[in-house]
Parts: C-alpha cells; structure tokens; sequence
C-alpha cells in the first residue's frame, strides 16, 4: 500500500503540505492542474512547476487526479478528434514528470453528486449527503445551484462553465444510451492507450457515484459487470481501474469485500472511505471505521493485504470534524484519521503472515 493524499493545489487547498507531512505513513500527493478548462494541454512547464513543489516536500507525484474528459468526447461529437490528441498529449507530458497513473471518470455532466455537502451526523460533525428523493425530485439545474451555492469552492467535475450550460448538455444527452457511452469509451481508449502503454502510465477509471443513473443520464461503471466489461474492451495494460469502496458502495448490491478479492488485482489506485446506506436509498459518508457504515473497511484492506497490494492508495472524502473550514469532503483531520486507520489494520493483517 502506497499511501496518497489528494491535495487540491497552492491555490485551492485549505490543507498544506506541511500539514500533510505529518500524516504518518504519506508517501505521495495525488494531484491535477484544477484551474485548467477540460479539454486543454497540461504543458510540461505547468506540471513541472506542480510536480517539483510537490517534491520538495518529500512526497512522490506519480498520481494524478483527474484529467477530465470532455463531454463531447463522451457524446461522440466529430471535435472529440482533436480533444483526443489534446488528451495524448497531456498523458506524453505527464509522463516526462514522472506521472504513473491518470484516474479519470466517463460520467455524464456530474461527477459525484450530494444534495447536502454540510449534513450533521450523529456526533456533530458534518458530512456530504445525498437525498434519494430530492435528486428524484429536483431539476438539475435547481440542484446544482443549491448545492454549489452552500460552498465558496468549486466541486470537482461541477465546473461553473460547465453548468452555465447545463441545459444544453441534457438535449444533446437525449439520444446517449448506455451502449452509446460504452461505445465513446471504447472510441475514447483504443485511441489512447497505445500511448499511455508507450509512456508507461496506467489509465484507472473511476466509478460513477452513485454508481446508477440519474436524472436520465446514463451511467456505466456501476458495478461488477462493468469492471468486467471495462477490462474487456482492451487487453492494454495500461487499461485499468481505481477501486474505489464509497462510490461503489453507495449501492447494497456492490459487496465491497468481494469486488476487492476479485478486482484490487487490476486497480493501481484504490479510494478507500465508507458510507452508511439507508433503507430509502439515502446515504450519508461516516468516518473511515467500519462499525460507522455500511462498507466493511477493514476486510477490505484484508483482501488488499492477502496480495500484498503494492498500489496507491488513498483515504476519499472524509467527515469536516472540530470546525474546520476546508473543500466539501477533503478536510485535514478526518482523512488524517482515515489514514492511520488503513494503516493499523493493514498492519494487523500483514503481522499475522
Ligand atoms: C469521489 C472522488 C471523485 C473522483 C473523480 C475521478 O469518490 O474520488 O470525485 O475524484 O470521479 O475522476
Ligand atoms: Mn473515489
């Protein structure tokens, strides 16, 4: 287990890398260019700059998270030709800096959605919620102001760009299917992973959180069958996936502990956080411990440990505790906390061989 921390950048990040330094255990930072529209080149300068500050703490850069994809490369519109070379490229220049893996998602408008980024847990901390029945119920475009407009930090994948045009995207949605987005996909990988392979960097998909469709749209990487069929569309080994436990969980028919023995082989890049989902379909993300929620954290790390698992691996989003002002989900202390607990009972399984 290579333990990562996400870190949002000089500029967008309440947490500092000093402060990170002294997580034990923390070996990299995982990482991205945020303030660059999607679609852009990262230049060799920019990530450079990033990858050497990163450094000069210590810490490895080699993941990073995300480069975005850009939804007329999910459409299938005839520009996705020229955001695709823009895309190699960016993976070439990444890899001049060292990078080893690019997580990126292929989800439809939304990256992870909440209807709640402050909600009270039981113990008085917060933590992001999402309200079956007011995604159910909302307009998008209602609920992505409410939300946004809770937090001065842009959510990641919620781009105010992008959601100017929210409306806009939904009509050209309107013909994408399923198999329609399995297809641009596939379109989206043949073309770039002869040059991930070539540079030696992993691609490692990210599930769609919540791992089902919402508000119409369609959503493929939900579950078992689409981590099969995701490995399935190249043999590549540069084509793989990010095991993450709170978007994959999010569904009581996803058993974590399971897809971990099954699929961490494949996944270089692990998320590990939990969540606690209710009967109406409701969920709220509780603390790393496994008695807080509904994922069984520490057989998972067990499933990690029986095949001495030597990718990365990070704490996700984390409860905001004692009054900490930071990003939605990417506070200091709860991750802190997380870390320390991956390690304890990764510890405890390794001693036991
Ligand atoms: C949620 C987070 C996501 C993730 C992106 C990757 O679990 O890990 O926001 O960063 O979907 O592209
Ligand atoms: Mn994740």
């Amino acid at each position: 287990m290579n333990i990562t921390f996400r870190w949002y950048g000089r500029e967008n990040d309440t947490v500092t890398l000093e402060q990170i330094k002294q997580i034990p255990g923390t070996k990299g930072i995982v990482w991205a260019l945020h303030d660059k529209p999607v679609g852009e080149i990262w230049s060799t300068e920019e990530i450079e700059s990033e990858v050497n500050y990163i450094q000069s703490y210590g810490f490895h850069a080699e993941v990073v998270e995300s480069v975005n994809v850009h939804e007329s490369i999910k459409l299938g519109l005839p520009e996705r030709e020229q955001l695709i070379e823009n895309y190699k490229q960016t993976i070439r220049n990444l890899a001049k800096s060292g990078v080893k893996v690019i997580c990126y998602n292929f989800m439809p408008i939304f990256d992870w959605t909440r209807t709640d980024l402050y909600h009270p847990l039981p113990d008085g901390s917060t933590a992001l919620f999402y309200e079956k029945a007011k995604v159910e119920s909302l307009d998008p475009a209602e609920l992505v102001k409410t939300v946004a407009e809770a937090s001065e930090l842009t959510l990641p994948g919620w781009e105010p760009e992008k959601m100017d045009r929210i409306e806009e995207l939904f009509v050209a949605y309107k013909d994408i299917d399923e198999e329609k987005l399995w297809g641009n996909l596939a379109y989206f990988l043949n073309a770039i992973l002869p040059i991930a392979e070539e540079c030696g960097v992993v691609m490692a998909i990210h599930p769609d959180d919540p791992p089902y469709s919402i508000f119409g749209l369609p959503r493929i990487m939900t579950g078992e069958e689409s981590l099969k069929r995701l490995l399935e569309v190249s043999s590549s080994p540069s084509n793989r996936l990010t095991f993450c436990t709170g978007s994959l969980g999010a569904s009581p028919s996803n058993d974590m502990v399971y897809l971990a023995g099954k699929y961490a082989q494949f996944s270089p890049f692990a998320h590990i956080r939990n969540v606690k989902i209710f009967e109406n379909g409701d969920f709220i993300e509780t603390s790393h411990y496994t008695s807080d929620g509904s994922i069984d954290v520490t057989n998972v790390v067990r499933k990690l440990s029986e095949i001495s698992y030597t990718g990365y691996v990070r704490p996700d989003h984390g409860r905001h505790l004692w009054n900490e002002k930071c990003r939605p989900g990417y506070g200091l202390y709860d991750r802190a906390l997380g870390i320390m607990y991956l390690l304890g009972s990764w510890d405890a399984f390794q001693a036991q061989k």
